[in-house]
């Protein structure tokens, strides 16, 4: 019998994470929703739960915890996590910021640049031997078009930093105003819409985020404006997101992220005004190697009571007790 720590996976890890773990402890791939039965005698031995930025940790999963000291996610989101349940139970949460910061803005710019240029649609006619028949149509010119950002965090300043050196125009909306980052502050997302070509959404999902991006905000962008999300699903009403590509109230959308991963409605995939990517902001080799050791650390850190790398700001307060 293995006498390593066990370890629960709440979510399909990736290799880097899980091969990472298993030198350590042994991992439970998601026992708790595939043998519940064979779960009620594992939980007591629980040390650590290791999740995704996408992956559930409710209050009564964590409730039957008892011996719990960590929750690494292996993603810088972790709207997933019941954060009042954790603190509530003294679990502090660790999250892998940073080190992702620069993917997710690349993928950012590359989505801005593929629905403004066109570009998957360009591969398209290309191949499908429509060019001797004529040219392509007019594509949309970035260099120097207003963007927009809905969060300017580490990521969207990242973005920002970016979209600066194409000439744009950066405006943006967070809770609270950056003064100091010389960028234009609208109050709203509403109000932002309104005043920018290229809308991206990169705030935390969950209840606080929910739909940010709704059908009066689409209105506002207008005709000629595009949605970007490399947030989370939950950000954007997708539902009237779809109405909007379809009217034409938008002029199309590049997204990274969906309600219902992995799952994305066959009415996206039927327009031609969108470019959809399969959550891979973060998917590079190498910085899905430094989440991995970084999601490590603080697990290991987390199971024998070293400080943590990277707790979330929430658990601040438990970590002091
Ligand atoms: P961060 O540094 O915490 O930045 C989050 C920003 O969102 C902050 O500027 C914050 O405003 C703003 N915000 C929060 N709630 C808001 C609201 N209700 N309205 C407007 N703005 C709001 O986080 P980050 O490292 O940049 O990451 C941001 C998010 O990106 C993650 O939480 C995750 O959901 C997403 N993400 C996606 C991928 C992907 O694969 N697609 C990869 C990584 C991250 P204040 O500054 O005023 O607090
Ligand atoms: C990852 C993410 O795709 O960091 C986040 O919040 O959404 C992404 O980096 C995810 O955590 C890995 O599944």
């Amino acid at each position: 019998m293995s006498t390593k720590p066990d370890v629960l996976a709440v979510a399909k890890l990736h290799p880097f994470y899980l091969q990472a773990l298993q030198t350590l402890y042994t991992v439970h791939d998601r026992t708790h929703t595939e043998d519940p039965a064979a779960f009620a005698a594992l939980a007591p031995r629980i040390v650590g739960v290791a999740g995704t930025g996408e992956a559930s940790v409710p209050r009564s999963l964590l409730a039957q915890l008892p011996q719990a000291k960590v929750v690494s996610v292996f993603g810088v989101g972790y709207d997933g996590v019941d954060l009042g349940a954790a603190i509530e139970f003294g679990i502090p949460v660790t999250h892998t910021p940073d080190v992702l910061t620069d993917d997710v803005a690349d993928l950012a710019m590359g989505l801005v640049l593929s629905v403004g240029r066109a570009i998957p649609q360009a591969d398209q006619f290309v191949r499908a031997g429509r060019w001797p028949a004529g040219p392509i149509a007019l594509a949309r010119k970035v260099s120097g078009a207003r963007m927009g950002i809905v969060g300017l965090g580490r990521i969207g300043k990242a973005i920002a930093q970016r979209a600066k050196a194409f000439g744009m125009s950066i405006a943006y909306t967070a809770r609270s105003e950056k003064p100091d980052s010389g960028f234009t502050f609208f109050p709203s997302t509403l109000e932002l819409a309104a005043h920018v070509d290229f809308l991206v959404a990169i705030t935390p999902g969950g209840t606080g985020t929910r739909h940010l991006i709704n059908a009066q905000v689409l209105q506002a962008l207008g005709p000629r404006g595009f949605l970007i999300n490399v947030a989370r699903g939950s950000v954007v009403d997708e539902s009237a997101l779809i109405e909007a590509l379809q009217q034409g109230t938008i002029a199309g959308a590049g997204l990274d992220v969906f309600a219902h991963e992995p799952q994305v409605p066959e009415a996206l995939w039927r327009l031609s005004n969108v470019v959809l990517t399969p959550h891979m902001a973060s998917a590079t080799t190498e910085t899905r190697q430094a989440m991995a050791d970084l999601a490590f650390a603080n697990m290991q850190a987390g199971i024998s009571g070293q400080p943590l790398r990277t707790p979330v700001p929430e658990c601040m307060p438990l970590l002091k007790m």
